[in-house]
């Protein structure tokens, strides 16, 4: 029996009733915050009713009657309010929060993971990328499951609520492509098929597009247009030709109609199809009011037909709803191509005000002006969605120090791969709970060894064809469900929306990875929004991004990075780092796999200003070339400089005249020139700056602590310059743009000639491409002898 059926007459007109409530108190928060509180000089913050309405039923049918614990969903970024006002009714968001919509520490305009307090599971914003985040979200239920974890909990169901221009978005198809590869299940996309866009309505005949694409990858297309009294309609007779005249409507003047109303439509009707008797008597047997309620019964809009048509799936198989609706629906703007923005005016409101029969103070009340028996709609809310128990998987205990034998000659990359395959030898949990991944660069990141050992993940077993043929190679290409490496297609947005689905998977699947993904440094930029999304919702993963630079050299002018160091600085919710040599990265690895793990509220740390407790993600920043590694043990203090972001590789003496400062693979460059100044500059100074990140955010932590009355504050980098002279003068240098490190200058006010790359292109080799952007040897002495007064440095003549 159909699912409204079962769910019987009374209960469906509660569900009806609670569908205008949610509509009322979504349209009354956006109202409430732009015409009822005090607004700054009358500033309308905004809230999208028009955009919101349309998701109004879809949403009443998915959270009162649909939706299982285990479900999750990503909710179209401006059906906020509608989400909240769910919320509200279920006892789970406040009338404060409601009130301070879109204000400070309020409901947020778009849902949040971390802002809202209302259970949000995705967050949405930057459009496209949490529709993305839903089929990643079940490739990593899958992953978590195959690996035998979680197996006490039921699947769910991972589910986006899409705007139809948000459908424009590539990444989304990026993302399909991928689900096709990898086994995609139980993840639905519920288009809301408005036919608008922001600026404008939308292009004929998209649905068809969509339902093709959608099947070409795999998918179910379920299609709901029409609503339970244009069905009825079109039994009666002349009903198939105002079906027909409803098909070949073009979206412009479908919308121009919802907007117009009754007599509009039976003005088109009738001069369309008005020589048709039939046609005729069904329109007239209507008045304006029932033919507009008529032509705007779209399936978006008809509880009942949504109900049954979820209700229905008892499958796996990816399934996408096109859902027929319309664009402010209920509202006055209804259908209005220019209602994105619109917000009701206060007479609009008290209009709608009036119709839902709610008396003015009362507007928050639940059950306010609706008929139907007050237990009745709380027996609907009380059986509604209630998520499964958020509670987040326990922290895995991380070794202080990794193993891994450094070569004489290495790269951080090599040094990278040495130190996973270290991991993947062991037996321990840490090992087991490690998941990589990387969009077609696994071998050339260096991940080979390490997926050697712990193979590919796919939820079908497929063995390596090159092994089995005994054909000698390198890698062994075995996938299965135990599998720990999960390969991408070359997409680096996936790659960023899949760690942010692995990142999320102790809250989601209450199992605990720990992810760490590979790329090329420069394709950060390729997938920087969805990085920001994955840090902004709080996921926890490792980048690591190699090669990098110039230093990558002849790898090609078009793959050179150099703005990713100050992404990584100014990146919220990653700390970055760029080690040098391999001990320093080994230390950084173990700190970072504990790190992604926190989540304490602790404030900012006394010794390095830093948010230690809270945790968050890390990104590192390695390279592909060999230097000569020092033969050295760490002690723990150096340990700890090494993560709060620098260390003294050679002491300044107490009559420094130069600093070098240097960041990464220019390490040899930077100690070299030392050496050439020696003779000709006292005391210098070498600092290895291992997170020009974490020096900087201390630094600045501590300025603000000071400024709030803690006088003592001092942060790491303060503590370090202190011992370096005021008439110094510091020159820095990195791979990367010199901005990284020109702020050193400010801490004590030091003299500062940063070196850097700031233009890209150039192919050619290391000792090429140093000279040719200035970052060599010689460019760092010519830069010290400019920067201090002394006599003449000599080699810089023999090296000139
Ligand atoms: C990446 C990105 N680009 C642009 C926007 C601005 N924006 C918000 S909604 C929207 C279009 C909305 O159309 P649709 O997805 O059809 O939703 P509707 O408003 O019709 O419900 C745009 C362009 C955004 N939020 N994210
Ligand atoms: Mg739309």
């Amino acid at each position: 029996m159909p699912l409204a059926a079962k769910i019987g007459a009374d209960d469906l007109a509660a569900l009806g009733a609670l569908e205008k409530k949610v509509l009322w108190l979504a349209s009354w928060t956006i109202h409430h915050a732009n015409y009822v509180r005090d607004n700054v000089d009358g500033l309308k913050v905004g809230g999208h009713q028009a955009s919101c309405a349309s998701l109004a039923t879809i949403m009443t049918a998915l959270y009162f009657q649909i939706l299982r614990p285990q479900d999750r969903v990503a909710v179209k970024p401006h059906a906020s309010p509608i989400y909240h006002a769910i919320q509200y009714l279920l006892g789970r968001q406040t009338r404060q929060n409601l009130e301070a919509f879109r204000g400070y520490k309020g409901a947020q305009s778009y849902p949040s993971r971390t802002k809202d307090a209302d259970g949000v599971d995705f967050s949405t914003g930057s459009v496209g990328l949490g529709v993305a985040q839903t089929l990643f979200s079940s490739l990593v239920q899958d992953y978590v499951r195959a690996h035998g974890w979680g197996l006490d909990r039921p699947e769910g169901r991972m589910i986006a609520l899409v705007g139809d221009a948000e459908l424009d978005e590539g990444n989304i198809f990026e993302a399909m492509l991928e689900g096709w590869k990898q086994g995609l299940r139980n993840c639905w996309w519920i288009i809301d098929y408005n036919r608008q866009s922001l600026d404008a309505v939308i292009r004929e005949g998209l649905w068809s597009r969509y339902e093709a694409l959608f099947r070409a990858f795999g998918w179910d297309v379920v299609i709901l247009k029409y609503g339970a009294l244009l069905e009825a309609a079109f039994a009666e007779p002349g009903g198939d030709l105002l079906r027909l005249w409803i098909d070949q409507c073009p979206n412009q003047l479908y919308s121009a109609l919802v907007f117009q109303g009754g007599a509009a439509w039976r003005k088109h009707l009738l001069a369309d199809l008005g020589s048709q008797a039939s046609v005729t008597q069904l329109v007239e047997r209507r008045s304006d009011e029932e033919l507009s309620r008529l032509m705007t019964n779209l399936a978006g809009h008809d509880l009942p037909t949504l109900i049954d048509s979820f209700g229905s799936i008892d499958h796996d198989r990816p399934t996408c709803f096109i859902c027929y609706t319309i664009k402010g629906f209920g509202l006055p703007f209804a259908g209005h191509k220019d209602n994105h923005a619109g917000l009701m005016t206060e007479k609009q409101m008290d209009a709608l005000r009036t119709a839902m029969r709610i008396r003015p103070g009362h507007e928050w009340d639940k059950f306010e002006g609706l008929t139907e028996p007050e237990p009745q709609l709380a027996a609907i809310l009380d059986h509604a969605h209630v998520p499964a128990d958020g509670q987040e998987a326990a922290a895995i205990d991380v070794p202080d120090e990794l193993a891994v034998a450094i070569s004489p000659v290495m790269s951080t990359q090599a040094g990278f791969g040495a130190l996973l395959n270290e991991i993947g030898k062991q037996n321990s949990v840490l090992a087991e709970r490690l998941v990589t991944a990387s969009p077609d660069v696994t071998v050339s990141t260096n991940l080979g060894a390490w997926v050697n050992r712990r193979g590919l993940f796919a939820q079908q077993a497929l063995a390596d064809t090159f092994k089995s043929e005994r054909i000698p190679s390198t890698f062994h290409w075995e996938f299965s469900p135990t599998g720990q490496h999960i390969e991408l297609g070359i997409a680096e947005m996936n790659l960023f929306i899949l760690l942010s689905a692995l990142g999320l998977s102790h809250a989601i699947n209450g199992e605990r990875l720990l992810p760490i993904g590979t790329l090329y440094d420069p394709f950060i930029a390729r997938g920087l929004d969805a990085l920001n999304y994955a840090c902004y919702q709080d996921a926890r993963f490792i980048l690591v991004a190699t090669p990098s630079g110039i230093t990558l050299a002849p790898e090609g002018g078009a793959h050179q990075s150099i703005m990713q160091p100050l992404i990584g600085m100014a990146q919220d919710g990653l700390a970055s780092f760029e080690p040098a040599f391999v001990d320093e990265l080994a230390v950084v690895l173990a700190w970072a796999l504990a790190y992604i793990q926190k989540s304490g509220d602790a404030g900012q740390s006394e010794r390095n200003w830093l948010r230690e407790e809270t945790g968050g993600s890390v990104y590192l920043r390695l390279s592909t070339r060999p230097i000569e590694q020092p033969k050295r043990s760490l002690t723990p203090d150096h340990r700890r400089e090494i993560i709060d972001g620098a260390y003294w590789l050679r002491r300044p003496g107490p009559n420094c005249q130069v600093v070098v400062a240097y960041t990464g693979a220019v390490a040899p460059e930077a100690i070299q020139a030392i050496g050439l100044m020696a003779e000709d500059r006292r005391d210098v100074g070498l600092l290895a700056v291992t997170s020009a990140d974490r020096l900087n955010a201390g630094w600045t932590a501590a300025q603000r602590a000071r400024e709030r009355g803690l006088a003592h504050a001092r942060s790491h980098i303060e503590q370090m310059l202190d011992e370096v002279p005021a008439h110094a003068g510091i020159v820095t240098v990195l791979d990367g743009h010199p901005t990284t490190l020109a702020w050193l200058g400010a801490v004590a006010g030091h003299r500062v000639r940063s070196l850097g790359v700031e233009h890209f292109g150039q192919t050619g080799s290391i000792p090429d491409l140093y000279r040719h952007y200035g970052i060599d040897a010689n460019a760092i002495v010519a830069a010290a002898a400019a920067l201090t007064p002394g006599r003449p440095i000599r080699h810089l003549r023999a090296l000139g």
